[in-house]
């Protein structure tokens, strides 16, 4: 009796090693919901080695990636043709992997991790063959019987890969007059991709003729091994090419990056979206057809509203100024003068003695939770008060308290304000690209 217990206790807890329920990805709330996992997560295929450090040496980590995602960011707004949508140089384009959902491409379909990218449009898979990917998880385009690639003289071709014109040879996949491109980064590396169509499956829904760039070599430093789902505005992306079937519409919740155990939601349509939920206008820049624009008004700290010049929170297409909401970008930045008069009147309210840690300097011993004063964003329309733990990031080791933003990187570029993940976690964005505006409501979900 005792052996016979013991038999199913092993069953029970081998199982539970091998495959727990909670990281199943098949949607439970409806039909178009896909979960939403940190990469760093239980559930995630690139979570291991586990980061062995504390989370917030984790966050810290991540966050010193911020730069050269802000530069990326800014990088394409001041492109000079409105009409050529440039793709990102690879080393910054793939330089986030924050959020991951699982999709299926191809029929049958083959599952893929993709990182979620709200300031892209374009999709890039790592494919089968491909020389130098990282991944173990590659599609294999052969085995796909909807897979086809993309000829030179589509508009997609040229929407994808910016000014570069359609090469005549050197197509690896045996047709001069495939769409490919071959994008540098980091000087001296490169990645080359052919441009493709093929089913995407998301939940129980089927996207038919995704176009999506098939990744087949990489040199140089290596790309991380998941594939990028754009979830931008422009032309490209996911919302644009799924036309009728989400109306335009998505949201996610992501969830805490320091809930290991836990998974957030990737909501595609309608159905199911928040009914009361504060909305703010997007704005729209011709140069960069990709960002979500918003207009963020004002900054306070608890009751005061912080003198912020007008021009480090105006939008303005031809600089690219403004503010973004970004699901790539680990922790918000201000530009640097606007940065610092928000953390100068937090840094009032709170009267500690401050130090530095990474990414943040305004890291302090915090006793009383409760009088922290709330920060909120001021959205034309629409006020987003910061819960606690979107405001203070804890270090395990020590009883320091940071405040969780920073100022962009100083140099040229630097126009542009970015909302990013730690600021979003346990809210729902939702994005109605079809109706132009953005709504944010709180929602824990962890
Ligand atoms: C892509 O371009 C790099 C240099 O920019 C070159 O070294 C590499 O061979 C090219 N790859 C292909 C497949 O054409
Ligand atoms: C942003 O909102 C303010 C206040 O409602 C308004 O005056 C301003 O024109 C808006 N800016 C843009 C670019 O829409
Ligand atoms: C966070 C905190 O402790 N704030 C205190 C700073 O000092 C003022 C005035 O002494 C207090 O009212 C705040 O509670």
């Amino acid at each position: 009796m005792a052996t016979y217990f013991f038999f199913i206790f092993l069953i029970i807890s081998t199982k539970t090693l091998a495959y727990d329920d909670s990281c199943a990805f098949n949607s439970k709330k409806g039909n178009s919901d896909l979960t939403v996992i940190h990469i760093y997560g239980k559930c995630s295929p690139f979570n291991s080695p586990k980061p062995s450090s504390s989370w917030i040496n984790t966050v810290i980590n991540m966050a010193s990636k911020d730069p050269q995602r802000l530069s990326y960011l800014s990088s394409l707004v001041v492109s000079k043709k409105p009409t050529n949508v440039p793709i990102a140089s690879g080393q910054q384009l793939f330089n986030i992997g924050n959020y991951v959902v699982r999709v299926k491409m191809g029929t049958p379909g083959q599952q893929m991790y993709m990182v979620l990218d709200t300031s892209n449009d374009a999709a890039f898979v790592p494919c089968s063959g491909c020389v130098g990917c990282s991944s173990n998880t590659l599609f294999a385009p052969s085995t796909s019987t909807t897979y086809g690639s993309v000829d030179c003289s589509v508009p997609e071709c040229t929407q994808v890969r910016g000014s570069l014109s359609c090469p005549t040879t050197g197509s690896v996949v045996g047709s001069s007059t495939a769409c490919f491109f071959n994008q540098s980064y980091g000087g001296d590396s490169s990645f080359y991709a052919t441009l493709s169509r093929d089913s995407l499956g998301l939940a129980n829904d089927v996207v038919p003729s995704y176009a999506f760039g098939c990744i087949s070599s990489v040199s140089g430093s290596s790309i991380p091994p998941q594939g990028l789902l754009g979830l931008g505005r422009g032309a490209m992306s996911l919302m644009s090419q799924s036309g009728s079937l989400y109306s335009g519409v998505f949201s996610y919740c992501l969830p805490s990056f320091k809930s290991y155990y836990f998974s957030g939601s990737l909501k595609l349509g309608t159905v199911g979206q928040p009914k009361n939920i504060k909305t703010t206008p997007l704005l729209k820049n011709p140069r960069r057809p990709s960002l979500y624009y918003v207009n963020l008004t004002s900054v306070s700290v608890g009751r005061v509203s912080v003198p912020i010049a007008p021009e480090d929170l105006a939008f303005d297409p031809n600089t690219g100024a403004g503010t973004v909401i970004d699901s790539g970008t680990v922790i918000t930045r201000f530009v640097q003068p606007a940065y610092e008069a928000i953390r100068d009147e937090f840094r009032k309210q709170v009267n500690g003695t401050f130090s530095s840690l990474g990414a943040f300097d305004t890291c302090f011993v915090s006793q009383n939770e409760a009088v922290i004063p709330t920060i909120t964003l001021h959205f034309e329309g629409m006020d987003l008060k910061l819960p606690i733990e979107n405001t203070l990031i804890h270090s395990s080791a020590t009883p320091l308290a940071c405040l969780a933003i920073a100022s962009a990187p100083n140099n040229v570029n630097s126009v542009l304000n970015v909302i990013a993940n730690l600021q979003q976690q346990n809210l729902r964005l939702m994005f109605d690209t079809a109706n132009s505006r953005v709504g944010i409501a709180r929602e824990v979900c962890n």
